[in-house]
């Protein structure tokens, strides 16, 4: 069944690219490939810095004077020196200049200083000499040899590993990895900059990506009808923008709802042909786990979308997602072509993966409006938009028909009712809404 849906896919062969596409696809190739190098010449600022430190910790030990009797004598120096050009300030902003000025002369004096003990690489050299610096600049100058300790004990302690003093100190200070950030965030925009030009439809006005798996249904004035089925005359109607699952709900993501409940609430909503184990966890059968759920009453449907802080479509939703701002008899458009839905045509005799027949998305990139499984919707046959279901044998219109549809009853003209209640069908299913924030 897989199979044939697969080569059901081959008869309508993706688009090419548009030109936004295109533009959009060389600019991820682009950042794609800066970033790679950026990551190479990151990993080799690793290696490089490592190795010198390794080195530096080595040629320390026991080495006479210390490392830290060797900076603190290069450290008092470039203070006192420091002292004696120092001239009165006359307000905070002169002061803060002064320390500045301090501080980096310092900061180089120390710097030659670690040059002097065999530290050449820039990136372990100069964080640690800008550092030092601030360390000292400004405290009394008894506390010098007792802060550079502190600091070179961070750096070069025994124990200390050379990964933590990387991520907690030096790639803050490294050039390598602020151009490695820079080629990352590159990468990121042009990613989304290829999903946007890709999947407009996931994208809501002002930019934010829609909720995951949903497409963004855009408001205003839509035709809908005449139906048929239980019929319903044709009118304009207005809707508020909202989103909508791009796929039907599958067993996967039911499953998944059905582990979040306690057990005494999780029995009423087990679709009753899957698998229970002792424990009372239910489990769809494995081949069918991307199938849509089925066997659902539109409680169990309800339940499932509240979960997620989604509602079910109402009908008037349901059927402008379906048929566009055309108002097209399939979703594909007005005539019928046969290979767009896993219909009665299809002569599949049940359901295929949710995301199965992408040749037969609506104008908002919706998969399976037309067939597959029919699908409960909000509202009751008078146009009342159910928040909950007063009865069991409440009327609820579904809609989309399912794989043993005629091809008119797998329009997006059809329309049905079945009690929400109590009906269970293996050909029944569902599909979440969300409104925007
Ligand atoms: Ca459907």
């Amino acid at each position: 069944m897989i199979a044939l849906a697969l080569l059901l896919t081959l008869v309508h062969p993706a688009a090419p690219p548009t030109g936004d596409e295109a533009t959009a696809m060389a600019h991820w190739r682009e950042a794609s490939v800066a970033k790679e190098t950026a990551q190479v010449a990151l990993e080799e600022a690793y290696l490089r810095v490592e190795k010198a430190w390794a080195l530096w910790r080595k040629q320390e030990e026991g080495r006479e004077p210390s490392l830290v009797e060797a900076l603190s004598a290069v450290c008092t120096e470039a203070l006192a020196a420091a002292a004696q050009q120092a001239t009165p300030v006359k307000d905070a902003r002169e002061a803060k200049a002064q320390k500045r000025a301090e501080q980096e002369a310092v900061a180089a004096a120390l710097r030659r200083g670690l040059e002097e003990r065999g530290v050449a690489d820039v990136a372990l050299r100069d964080p640690f000499g800008d550092l030092a610096a601030k360390e000292v600049v400004g405290k009394p100058a008894a506390d010098v040899p007792v802060r550079l300790q502190a600091m070179a004990t961070q750096w070069l302690g025994a124990t200390q590993r050379f990964e933590l003093l990387w991520n907690d100190v030096l790639r803050h200070h490294c050039a390598e990895v602020r151009a490695w950030t820079e080629r990352n965030d590159e990468w990121v925009a042009a990613g989304v900059e290829l999903d946007r030009a890709q999947h407009p439809e996931t994208y809501l006005p002002g930019g934010a990506k829609a909720r995951a798996g949903m497409v963004y249904v855009p408001g205003g004035s839509y035709v809908v009808g005449p139906s048929i089925g239980i019929e319903r005359k044709k009118k304009r109607i207005s809707v508020r923008p909202f989103m909508l699952d791009r796929c039907e709900v599958s067993n996967a993501d039911y499953a998944a709802f059905l582990d979040t409940l306690p057990p005494e609430q999780r029995v009423a909503h087990v679709p009753r042909h899957w698998p229970v184990d002792a424990t009372g966890k239910a489990a769809p059968p494995e081949e069918l786990r991307d199938h849509p759920v089925t066997m659902v009453t539109w409680r169990n449907a309800d339940a499932y979308a509240r979960s997620l802080g989604k509602r079910l479509p109402t009908e008037d939703e349901w059927e402008v997602a379906c048929r566009g701002k055309d108002a097209f008899l399939y979703p594909w458009g007005n005539d019928y072509e046969e290979g767009r839905a896993n219909d009665a045509k299809a002569n599949l005799g049940t359901t295929v993966p949710v995301t199965a027949y992408e040749q037969g998305a609506s104008p908002f990139k919706l998969l399976q409006m037309s067939g597959n499984v029919e699908e409960w919707t909000a509202s009751t046959d008078e146009g009342e938009t159910l928040v909950e279901l007063p009865s069991n044998i409440v009327a609820v219109v579904v809609r989309g028909g399912h794989f043993r549809s005629p091809p008119e009853y797998a329009s997006g003209a059809f329309r049905w009712v079945a009690p929400g209640g109590s009906t269970r069908e293996p050909h029944l299913g569902f599909r979440c809404a969300a409104d925007l924030k």
